[in-house]
């Protein structure tokens, strides 16, 4: 896969190209990963890449020809595959696993960074085939988006991870958030690791997993339940939780809970 991304500020992606995963992955010849920095494709005598609004108001709007110049020279007209371009934007769609899966089939991606300014509404109608945001939150520039971005496409990439397993065991891939995990020792401080990860017993060991991440995901993020049947038995673990948890709340209104307010056991939610 080739990456090409469009921005001011062409230093920022060093670090993250060069690191782990990722420089491993353009060591191994799986991706080719470049920075352009769209001012040199500038038309006028000041380098300028934005400009005032036309109809008035503040700010400055990314100009169409430096945009258009940069993405032409990386994607030429004629060639034999067209890139996605993705426009980094906080009105794009937002980022999700499922759009990593998808960029990570494409030959050729193209992101465009921008700051503060707006983009000029042609570069959104006659190049971009893709806007993306990585969530409802303000930041400075698209070039940290599209750094999430690519590291979540490019770990995707066949002969990138160690495990080709893994990636497709991932939380946001089997729909449910990862189950709590232990390493030694056996107790630190006051806290020990639960009795069933040391018992041997695969069957019970399983089990716990699967319930433990259920009960996450129910507890943190039920929206990605939304679209997942419940089986038989974690229907009967879901209703014995929804028990346990009526009767802590009884215990705390009565004022009769033994160990306060660090009692309830984390996980069990508000
Ligand atoms: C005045 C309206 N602002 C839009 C919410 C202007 C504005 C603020 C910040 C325009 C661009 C930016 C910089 N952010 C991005 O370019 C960006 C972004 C983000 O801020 N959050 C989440 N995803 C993204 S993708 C690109």
């Amino acid at each position: 896969m080739k990456i090409d991304v469009l921005t001011l500020f062409p230093e920022m992606f060093a670090g993250v190209f060069a690191s782990s995963i990722l420089g491993k992955a353009r060591e191994k010849g799986l991706v080719s990963l470049h920075t352009v920095n769209f001012r040199d494709y500038s038309t006028n005598k000041h380098h300028t890449v934005d400009d005032a609004p036309y109809g008035g108001g503040g700010g400055m709007v990314l100009k169409p020809e430096p945009i258009f110049g940069a993405v032409e020279a990386v994607a030429p007209a004629d060639a034999a595959v067209q890139p996605r371009i993705i426009l980094m934007c906080p009105q794009g769609e937002p980022f999700s696993q499922a759009k990593a899966e998808e960029l990570a089939a494409e030959e050729h991606l193209v992101f465009i960074c921008g700051h503060y300014e707006g983009y000029d509404e042609r570069i959104r109608e006659h190049l971009v085939t893709d806007e993306l945001s990585i969530g409802d939150y303000v930041l400075t520039g698209g070039e940290l988006p599209a750094m999430v971005v690519i590291d979540s496409v490019v770990r995707l990439l066949p002969g990138v991870l160690g495990n080709e397993l893994s990636a497709v065991t991932d939380s946001f891939s089997t729909g449910l958030l990862e189950y709590p995990h232990y390493t030694r020792p056996v107790k630190f401080r006051d806290w020990e690791v639960p009795e069933v990860l040391l018992s041997g017993h695969h069957v019970n060991v399983d089990k716990w997993r699967r319930q433990m991440s259920l009960r996450r995901t129910l507890e943190r993020r039920p929206d990605l339940l939304a679209g997942r049947e419940l089986s038989k038995e974690e229907r009967l673990w879901q209703e014995e939780w929804q028990r346990e948890q009526a009767e802590r709340r009884e215990r705390v209104a009565q004022g009769s809970d033994q160990d306060g307010a660090a009692g309830a056991p984390r996980e069990a939610g508000s």
